[in-house]
């Protein structure tokens, strides 16, 4: 058995992100890549594995890992985000909140390769008019493992997504060109581009098409946004069947050089360098530009944007560096704000929220000693 196998649990399962100066340090996230578990790593055998595609479709389909390589494979390289990254900032900066403590890098950059799920369903056939598309879903399921919360690990999707060639909704054999890693999900995954990564459930056994939303504890009673006033689990019981749950994820960006309390040189021009990653939302990207600002948002100097032809896309995060004019002195900070290629810009504040999810206030680092 490997560490992996034996060291996560139910109880106390993998939930880690690297230092931001590492996560920044290539365009796509090839080592470090952030890790979200609601239960135990399965090891499993590629051989014996099998997806299951039922529900409203005109033929079941039980597809094994080789039959997965038989379809086109499709590449894509998207960012996946839990949608309770930067939680921290929201918990520090406005009130406390319930979840894992994620700071800035819950997010990974990365090029996925597998059949596009839209094949596979044309292969079972839908058995359901286009029309009704938009109302009708596609569950994804682990039943590999019990998870916190739920005997299952599941999630869905619209049917209407599931099916547009252009939001590449893969199952995803391999990352970056590699078999994916047992922790990734190994022997497949599915990928939704631009929405919230609990969808994106790993160790993928069934695909089903239903009139309803998955029945999974992750898609009923979590990675919601909730009012305001709900401030307490209690309180959120009665709600969450009220809200709807979270699709896309929202514009964003973070500051990862210089981080908070620490001591910068000024350079000899005055200035020093700042450097982090940008966020599109959902299928709006790429990000266009990114701002930063030394003096509480008065001057906004625009960044640099840092390409990588080769696998820049409209799902793909956003590299950026800039140099910007500050004085000496200690409890300086400084912000970030980004926009997107359909012109949503960050807000300087996001809404609290009693799980903390979609924060997207500025990007901030604080108690910065310039010397
Ligand atoms: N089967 C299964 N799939 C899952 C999860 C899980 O706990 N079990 N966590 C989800 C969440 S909340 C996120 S953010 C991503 C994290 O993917 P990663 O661990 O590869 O970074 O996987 C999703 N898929
Ligand atoms: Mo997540």
């Amino acid at each position: 058995m490997s560490d992996l196998q034996t060291e996560y649990s139910v109880d106390e399962p993998l939930n880690r992100e690297p230092p931001l100066k590492d996560l920044v340090s290539s365009f796509l996230t090839t080592k470090n890549g952030y890790d979200r578990n609601h239960g135990p790593i399965p090891h499993l055998d590629a051989s014996k594995h099998i997806v299951q595609v039922d529900g409203a479709v005109k033929r079941q389909l039980s597809l094994s890992v080789d039959d997965l390589k038989t379809l086109t494979q499709h590449e894509v390289v998207c960012a996946l985000q839990c949608a309770g990254n930067r939680r921290h900032t929201m918990r520090t900066q406005i009130k406390e909140v319930q979840g894992v403590d994620w700071y800035d890098g819950a997010v990974m950059n990365c090029k996925w390769e597998g059949p596009l799920l839209k094949d596979v369903l044309v292969h079972a056939g839908i058995d359901i008019e286009e029309s009704r598309w938009k109302e009708t879903h596609v569950a994804f399921a682990c039943f590999q493992v019990k998870v916190q919360e739920d005997d299952w690990y599941g999630g869905s999707i619209p049917l209407d997504r599931a099916m547009r060639a252009d939001a590449e909704v893969v199952l995803a054999l391999k990352m970056n060109a590699e078999v994916l890693k047992p922790n990734h999900g190994f022997p497949v995954r599915v990928v939704v581009p631009g929405v919230a990564g609990a969808r994106s459930v790993k160790w993928l056994d069934r695909i089903t098409v239903q009139a309803t939303e998955s029945k999974n504890f992750y898609q009923q009673h979590d990675y919601k946004i909730l009012p305001p006033h709900i401030d307490s689990a209690q309180a959120a019981e009665n709600m969450w069947a009220n809200v709807p749950a979270l699709e896309e994820m929202p514009v964003n960006s973070v500051i990862a050089v210089p981080q908070p309390g620490s001591i910068t040189e000024l350079g000899s021009d005055g200035c020093i360098e700042v450097s982090g990653y940008a966020l599109p939302s959902g299928e709006s990207g790429p990000v266009v530009k990114v701002e930063v600002t030394a003096d509480e948002g008065i001057h906004w100097v625009e960044a640099e944007l840092l390409s990588d032809d080769e696998h820049k896309g409209k799902w793909a995060w956003t590299l950026w560096k800039t140099r910007i004019s500050m004085e000496k002195g200690k409890s300086q900070r400084l912000f970030s704000r980004a926009t997107d290629n359909a012109g949503n810009v960050q807000e300087s504040m996001t809404m609290w929220n009693l799980r903390g999810v979609c924060y997207n206030g500025y990007g901030e680092t604080r108690d910065l000693a310039i010397v």
